[in-house]
């Protein structure tokens, strides 16, 4: 039994807690050089499969030797720049280099090797991006509207929110140990929009824009979160802030330093912030946040202004700036090769401003384009790949790592998302958007519960072996009200999804036969 620093209980630890008190996961990041030297092979297993995600370095037991490198993209927003140094770290690899647009608008490079590392960091450094602190227990990337800037509807532009809360959690991407050391991963939105965009409702703190006497600021939602053993949507907070730096960044510190300190570390499935607010009740763990803040929270605007149904991007829209246009461009199953990123980046440069931004439907969008590029624009050979008229139900798909990459995973999932959903769109006609979330396992990275129709990987018995299944998911709703799916049918091996997801797409969503 120990005490951690500022607990009132003494608790037992689990073994996560107890090599994370031996040594902080961030403690690696001075020991790159060393590694390089002696090989992976030769690492510490705590130090190669655990602490080298404080760096956002995933040892992926699928693929030994080829890293996973995930980057924090705040709010999505890349410069072409960075984008090009991003194409060219993947390009080095070869048939093993691609790169995945994440479910909270973010990148992951593949097929990185460990000895390249410290040269990598260094040309990150250059660009501005940092991947520091982006696994294991510590604040992922941090999302916001994929429009902030450009929607002449947007309430509050948080771009800025959002890069100061990250500066403040990874210390400018230095790193930072005064949150390496969380009882559990976390999750942080920042919405300006009125759509929704970033999924509110399923982070550990969401800020969404609200009213109070006259003012624009944000009201607060904490605990949303998924996991295999529990799924909950975020709740009020009961507080509203001001839209600036001083209010959001500090509000941020105070709910991750209670959560550092009393969050519970027993058990690692029962640590998300939502177990400490059940333990203590809203009330207490309010006070506690206002306590560290060292001054009182504002009670919540009476209504929040998400109004809208959230919108997928995708196509050619007008921004404020007048004569400028976004093009939100599908990327199927959010995977890129470098050419692929190497022409974007190119795209962006020669006909928008410069800029790429990401989704957390896993597409791309490239701002600034003033309207006499666009015509020119549409017609460059990658957009016939990447395009602005995908098919209904590819439209929409998303889909999670799965068993290419994930150990974790029960099922293949990217590929198989897109070939099923390209059959689907084959045979039917589909009068309405339908969005398919896949995951591979009940960890629900590819989101399933906030899906129309959401499948979750599992293993099924079909004529006496074990075959590779889903659990159907129906009934997410996102935007406004906002709301989780729920499992409907259990077990349906995946050979047999073709014609149950025909007849639920022509029953449900008003599908007919082509
Ligand atoms: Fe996730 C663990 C991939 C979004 C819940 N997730 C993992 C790991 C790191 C497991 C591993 O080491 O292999 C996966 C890496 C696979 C790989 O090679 O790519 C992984 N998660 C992903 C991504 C890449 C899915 C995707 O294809 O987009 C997403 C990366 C986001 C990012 O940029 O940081 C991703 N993961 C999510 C989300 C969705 C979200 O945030 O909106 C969730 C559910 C929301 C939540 O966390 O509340 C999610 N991932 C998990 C969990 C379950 C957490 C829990 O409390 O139990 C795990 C397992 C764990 O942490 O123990 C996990
Ligand atoms: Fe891996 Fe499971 Fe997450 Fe998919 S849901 S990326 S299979 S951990």
């Amino acid at each position: 039994m120990v005490q951690t620093a500022k607990s009132d209980k003494p608790i037992s630890l689990n073994k996560f807690e107890k090599f994370k008190a031996e040594k902080d996961g961030l403690a690696v990041k001075d020991e790159l050089e060393h590694f390089a030297k002696i090989g992976w092979e030769a690492m510490d297993k705590t130090d190669l499969q655990h602490r080298l995600k404080w760096l956002g370095i995933f040892y992926r037991p699928v693929t030994p030797g080829k890293f996973m490198l995930r980057m924090r993209t705040p709010n999505g927003i890349l410069t072409s720049e960075q984008f090009k140094v991003l194409g060219q770290i993947v390009e080095r690899y070869g048939d093993d280099g691609s790169a995945d647009i994440t479910t909270r608008q973010n990148i992951q490079l593949r097929g990185i090797r460990l000895e390249d590392i410290r040269d990598i960091f260094s040309r990150l450094k250059a660009v501005g991006m940092t991947s520091v602190q982006s696994g294991m227990d510590n604040v992922r990337n941090i999302t916001g509207s994929p429009m902030a800037g450009l929607d002449g509807n947007e309430l509050i532009d948080a771009r800025d929110l959002v890069q100061n809360v990250q500066d403040m959690i990874t210390n400018q991407g230095e790193g930072n140990y005064d949150f390496t050391n969380l009882p559990r991963k976390f999750n942080i939105a920042i919405e300006g929009g009125r759509d929704n965009s970033v999924h509110a409702e399923i982070n550990d703190i969401a800020f969404v824009p609200g009213y109070k006497d006259k003012q624009l600021g944000f009201n607060v939602l904490v605990g949303g979160f998924f996991s295999a053993k529990r799924c909950e949507a975020a709740i009020p907070l009961n507080a509203w802030v001001s839209p600036t730096k001083e209010a959001v960044v500090g509000l941020c510190r105070a709910i991750l330093t209670v959560f550092r300190d009393h969050g519970l570390r027993a058990n690692r499935q029962k640590s998300r912030l939502m177990w400490l607010i059940d333990e203590w009740g809203l009330d207490k763990f309010r006070e506690e946040v206002e306590k560290e803040l060292g001054d009182k929270l504002a009670p919540e605007a009476e209504k929040d202004e998400i109004d809208w149904e959230k919108r997928d991007h995708i196509g050619v829209y007008p921004q404020k700036q007048p004569g400028l246009n976004y093009v939100g461009l599908h990327i199927p199953i959010g995977r890129l090769y470098a050419q692929d990123m190497l022409d974007l980046a190119r795209l962006a440069e020669v006909y928008g401003g410069g800029e790429i931004r990401l989704t957390v439907e896993q597409n791309a969008i490239i701002p600034h384009i003033p309207d006499e590029n666009l015509e020119i624009f549409l017609e460059e050979p990658l957009l016939k790949k990447f395009t602005i008229t995908p098919p209904p139900l590819e439209r929409s798909l998303v889909s999670c790592t799965g068993a290419q990459f994930c150990n974790f995973a029960l099922v293949e999932t990217k590929n198989r998302a897109l070939a099923l959903s390209r059959e689907l769109d084959k045979i039917l006609e589909i009068p309405q958007t339908v969005r398919i979330h896949w995951t591979g396992c009940p960890n629900s990275c590819g989101q399933p519960q906030v899906a129309d129709i959401g499948l979750m990987g599992t293993k099924v018995r079909k004529d006496g072996k074990t075959v590779e299944g889903v659990d159907l998911y129906m009934g997410g709703k996102v935007g406004k009200d906002a709301q989780l799916g729920t499992c409907v049918q259990k077990g349906i091996p995946c050979d047999d999804l073709l014609p149950i997801l025909t007849d639920v797409l022509m029953e449900k969503f008003g599908a007919t036969l082509k």
